[in-house]
């Protein structure tokens, strides 16, 4: 689904007021002078004098860990590579819930999903209390847009119900013509200008470049036929799909949109290079998860939460072209962005933050291993689309360390991709999902079937180093009892100190959270109404009752 297009262009709601100006002024007063006497800078952002960077938090739709800097061969990336050369390159980051929404949530407010209550589910209504960073930095003075997705898809209005700029003012006006029709006409680095152009020179700014791709849908076979790949350029397919012509394709047209994404980077940096502003801005890449396929996007495998991570700011990162393998989550850039903006999380007003600023790895010279206790990650999902009965979700725990995936499935009786009789819903429609449903219907002890739409069971481990696809659960190998119970117990005892209502046995709240729409829709479409579900194809509804194996 791509809904927040069209929502945010009929955002038509002017900055709210800019407080704290006179503040921010002082301070650039204060760095001026400090300048004047013939100090030379620091080199890191955090000594003396006001050297809060600007920001460019460039987010993509949907795209997993396929960069150059990470060793792919198949998609160019040299946007995000010069990030990562030129700062730091985080081998270890995780978004803890992979869907839009939620993962943008956690994004905004430094929270899990467990902890975000409507804001945890997606097609979500984002709780007033729930104030974002960039609504921050607004009411600190700070010149803040954004072009393209923000947070959503879900509805986020204040407590008189007008909508909220939750990720800025959108800058939205600039146009042009895209590589395909699937991609977005949002010419997003000329937009980018345009805020750069609105900035006042006495404050500093943030701005958020989410692009709409490499979400779906995509024109097919464009990656071999606009991006000039090959598919004998794909080094490997993940097991948990089938190596076909199809599939390739299908990845293929994925890594020629994660290009355009790259492509408006480049020019981004290039925009501030010729502002003279690039080494006094910090610049994150990432993406909300992985690739929109199945058993990806959605779930909670590593490929779903496992998100490319570069950083670039000079005057703030020691010893830049560093690789960093801590474990490192969303949760952490909220504490982040307040820390270089010199905001304490007492003065920000948003609710009590989970993650940690990653100062540390920023100010350290080392690569690798930085901060011990950033050694694994917690992971989840509660209510992505809708399309099961009573709009339920699929419920999952989970934790990833250097070596396991661990993952607790609530209700395993419930289909993880959603029920077959209304489209698997929690899948986007894709080449690569008609192939698999099409192997299921010849035959339901399919692998690919099984892997990807087929019932899972209560708990899994996968061994991160042998099987990074997760393409074999190991949870019911005797020999892995006391692991599993270990993981287990380490989970959900780091899940209680956070307060998970599914720790107490309160965990349907995030059932009965209302959706924002399609609310109903598989009771309406057992009674034969056809409610829209736009992201998937109508092929994807079994017309047959499954016969499971
Ligand atoms: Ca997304």
């Amino acid at each position: 689904m791509r809904p927040m297009r069209s929502a945010l262009t009929q955002c038509k709601l002017a900055l709210v007021g800019v407080q704290g100006h006179d503040r921010a002024m002082r301070r650039v007063l204060v760095f001026a002078l400090f300048m004047c006497v013939g100090c030379v800078a620091p080199p890191v952002a955090f000594a003396a004098g006001d050297q809060r960077p600007n920001i460019l938090f460039a987010i993509a739709d949907d795209w997993g860990l396929h960069a150059g800097a990470y060793g792919t061969r198949w998609v160019k990336t040299p946007g995000l590579d010069r990030v990562a050369r030129e700062g730091l390159l985080f081998n270890h980051a995780y978004t803890p819930m992979a869907k839009c929404a939620p993962s943008r949530a956690i994004v905004l407010t430094g929270r899990h999903l467990w902890r975000n209550e409507e804001a945890g589910n997606h097609l979500a209504y984002f709780p007033t209390k729930l104030k974002s960073w960039p609504e921050v930095l607004v009411e600190k003075g700070w010149h803040v847009g954004v072009t393209g997705k923000g947070w959503g898809p879900g509805i986020a209005n204040d407590a008189n119900g007008k909508p909220r700029l939750i990720t800025g003012r959108p800058f939205n006006q600039r146009k042009a013509k895209p590589p395909t029709p699937a991609i977005s006409n949002n010419d997003y680095a000329a937009n980018f200008a345009d805020f750069l152009d609105a900035a006042p020179t006495n404050q500093p700014w943030c701005f958020w470049y989410g692009a709409t791709e490499p979400h779906r849908g995509y024109e097919f076979q464009s990656g071999v036929k606009k991006g000039g790949k090959k598919l004998s350029d794909l080094n490997r397919v993940p097991a948990y799909w089938p190596d076909h012509e199809t599939v390739r394709h299908d990845i293929l047209d994925y890594a020629f949109e994660v290009e355009h994404v790259d492509n408006h980077l480049v020019r981004m940096l290039a925009e501030l290079e010729q502002r003279g502003l690039l080494d006094r801005t910090l610049v994150i890449v990432t993406s909300d998860h992985g690739m929109p396929f199945p058993r990806v996007k959605g779930y909670a495998y590593h490929d779903a939460n496992h998100v490319p991570l570069a950083i670039r700011w000079p005057r703030g990162i020691r010893k830049p072209g560093r690789v960093i393998e801590d474990f490192v989550d969303f949760t952490d850039i909220a504490p982040t962005l307040l820390d270089v903006a010199g905001i304490a999380q007492k003065d920000s007003g948003m609710m009590p933050i989970t993650g940690k600023s990653w100062r540390p790895i920023f100010e350290s010279e080392k690569s690798g291993r930085i901060v011990p206790e950033r050694d694994h990650v917690l992971i989840g999902k509660e209510r992505t689309d809708v399309g099961r009965p009573n709009d339920w979700g699929y419920p999952v725990r989970g934790i990833v360390t250097a070596r396991h995936l661990y993952l607790k499935n609530y209700e395993p009786s419930r289909w993880p991709a959603g029920n077959p009789e209304t489209g698997y819903l929690d899948t986007d429609g894709s080449p690569t999902k008609s192939l698999i449903l099409e192997l299921g219907r010849q035959n339901r002890a399919d692998k690919f079937w099984q892997l990807n739409f087929g019932l899972r069971p209560a708990e899994e481990l996968y061994d991160l180093t042998t099987d990074a696809d997760c393409a074999l659960n190991l949870a019911a190998v005797p020999a892995q009892a006391e692991r599993v119970a270990a993981l287990r117990k380490r989970m959900e005892a780091a899940l209680k100190v956070q307060g998970d209502p599914r720790m107490s046995g309160k965990g349907r709240i995030f059932d009965e959270y209302k959706a924002t729409s399609g609310g109903g829709f598989y009771e309406q479409f057992m009674r034969g109404e056809k409610p829209k579900a736009g992201w998937v194809h109508e092929s994807d509804f079994e017309k047959q009752p499954i016969t499971y194996p």
